[in-house]
């Protein structure tokens, strides 16, 4: 899979790209990133990316030209998915992650100032998604996070298939509580049951503390789960349900 993404400030990208998943699904050719800096695109003799808002306003605005040039470069053909990072974007998770993952090419758009003339949008941007419901100071870090999201879903980026299938969003509850050594941290015992060697109680225990905590701190999460009704009947026993 390849993603490139547009921004001008392609140094923001650099160090993430450079560690632990990433750059070893980088190193094997699982992924491509490239970075190209929008203002090499720009047309005028000052490099200017942006510009006043037409009906004026605060702010600037990014230039449609040195954006379409860019998107030229990377997208010869128009073939790869273009997408612009934004505020007004439908929301970024786990589902929109899967269906990124199935693109051969994506083309990640990071706007800077208050947004991106709305010709090239409306022409040259196939989906707009916002990271989540808080401001950033532009498109970078959220470009960075579906890389991220995305690549650790592509078949053999992350060591065991296991450690997918069990994350929270694909069962649908949080993550039970997890312990290691020592027995005792500061005069706090590992729960008893762990020590046991019983896997079915474990097992057991560590659903019921999911179920707990996905209650108390994601009821959304809690109330969309589908259960069977022997589940149902441990969850009334323990007064979770
Ligand atoms: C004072 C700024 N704004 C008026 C409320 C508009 C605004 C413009 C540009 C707000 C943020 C930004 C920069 N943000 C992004 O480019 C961005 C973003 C975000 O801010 N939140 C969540 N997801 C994303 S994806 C890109």
């Amino acid at each position: 899979m390849r993603f490139d993404v547009l921004t001008i400030f392609p140094d923001f990208l650099k160090s993430p790209l450079d560690e632990g998943i990433i750059r070893r699904a980088i190193l094997s050719k699982q992924i491509e990133v490239g970075v190209t800096n929008i203002r090499d695109f720009a047309t005028d003799k000052h490099a200017m990316t942006d510009d006043r808002p037409f009906g004026g306003g605060e702010g600037m605005v990014m230039k449609p030209d040195p954006l379409l040039a860019a998107t030229k470069k990377v997208n010869p053909r128009g073939a790869g998915h273009v997408v612009f990072l934004s505020p007004q974007g439908r929301q970024f998770n786990q589902q929109v992650a899967t269906e990124l993952s199935e693109r051969e090419h994506l083309v990640l758009i990071c706007g800077r100032y208050e947004g991106v003339d709305q010709r090239f949008l409306d022409a040259y941007v196939d989906e707009e998604i916002s990271i989540g419901d808080f401001i950033l100071t532009g498109g970078e870090l959220g470009a960075m996070i579906i890389i991220d999201a995305v690549t650790r879903l592509l078949p053999g980026a992350v060591g065991c298939a296991d450690s997918i299938s069990n994350d929270t969003f694909s069962r649908g509850g949080l993550k039970y509580p997890q312990y290691t050594r020592p027995r005792v941290f500061e005069g706090e015992e590992v729960p008893e049951v762990l020590l046991s060697g019983n896997h079915a109680a474990i097992e057991e225990w560590r659903w019921l503390q999911s179920m707990r905590r996905t209650k108390a701190r994601r009821p959304d999460l809690f109330a969309a789960l589908q259960l069977t009704g022997a589940e149902k009947k441990l969850l009334r026993a323990q007064r979770i349900l």
